[in-house]
């Protein structure tokens, strides 16, 4: 079993060594045969040339460079691509910014072999939950995840986390080139076609914590994209 993990990034500069270090970590201590693929979107920090040198001395890091950002939806379907073209068996994808921790990855491969075809790494079930967060991101979130569930019928309960795992087979059963959101709403898509194709999706506890370095990139347009998606969607049932 070969795991890849995609790290999108756009400045994290401050983050991405010792996120690195930490995922290279977690991958020997658990005996896990896995790469990294960092999709960089050509980031002004020089995220990307970092991981240039990074990746000399350490084999299990790659990078998908594009040449402009291009959004955190477009960047999981390069590394997705990149991923299946290199055997890997099962697909996760992180946060450079350490708001998903890296020991919990053992856990979702547990859950995978206990029966899924999707892990989702969920905030609204329990033992899950966020840490440091104010109050009106708490509703933003708690409101991006009741109407996605109201509205499509989703059966799972964190349908915007961006800490999950894949089996390879649900990946190439999609169309990802058809995949038309970005963002957050990408993420809400992709559960959606997936309950909707009929795979079965499992949800493990994260606690996600605020990052402590480098800046927030998610615009507020997000929550506005994300409506349109759930409609878009909702129409096309
Ligand atoms: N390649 C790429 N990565 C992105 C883009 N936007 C965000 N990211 C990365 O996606 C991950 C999640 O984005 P964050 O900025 O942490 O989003 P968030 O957690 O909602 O917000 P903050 O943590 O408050 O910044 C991080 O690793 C970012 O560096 C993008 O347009 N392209
Ligand atoms: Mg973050």
């Amino acid at each position: 079993m070969k795991l890849s993990v995609i790290l999108p990034t756009f400045n994290e500069a401050l983050n991405i060594e010792k996120m690195i270090a930490s995922l290279t970590e977690v991958f020997s201590k658990n005996k896990i045969n896995g790469f990294i693929v960092v999709v960089d979107d050509d980031s002004p920090d020089g995220t990307g040339t970092l991981v240039d040198e990074i990746k000399k001395t350490n084999k299990i890091v790659h990078i998908v460079h594009r040449k402009k950002k291009e959004g955190l939806g477009r960047a999981y379907l390069a590394g997705m691509k990149y991923s299946l073209k290199n055997n890997a068996d099962l697909i996760m994808t992180m946060d450079c910014d350490f708001s998903h921790d890296p020991n919990l990855i053992p856990n979702f491969i547990k859950k995978i072999n206990s029966g899924y075809d999707l892990v989702l790494g969920s905030r609204y079930i329990e033992g899950g939950g966020v840490k440091d967060w104010p109050i009106h991101r708490r509703i933003i979130s708690l409101g991006g995840n009741f109407l996605p569930r109201l509205i499509l019928g989703l059966k799972t309960h964190d349908n915007t986390t961006g800490y999950r795992c894949y089996k390879k087979e649900v990946l190439n059963s999609l169309n990802l080139d058809a995949i038309k959101s970005n963002g957050y709403s990408f993420l809400v898509e992709m559960s959606f076609l997936i309950q909707k194709a009929g795979f079965k999706i499992g949800e493990t506890p994260i606690i996600f914590k605020d990052r402590e370095l480098g800046e927030t990139k998610i615009s507020k347009k997000e929550i506005l994209r994300t409506l349109k998606t759930l409609i878009r969607l909702r129409l096309k049932l």
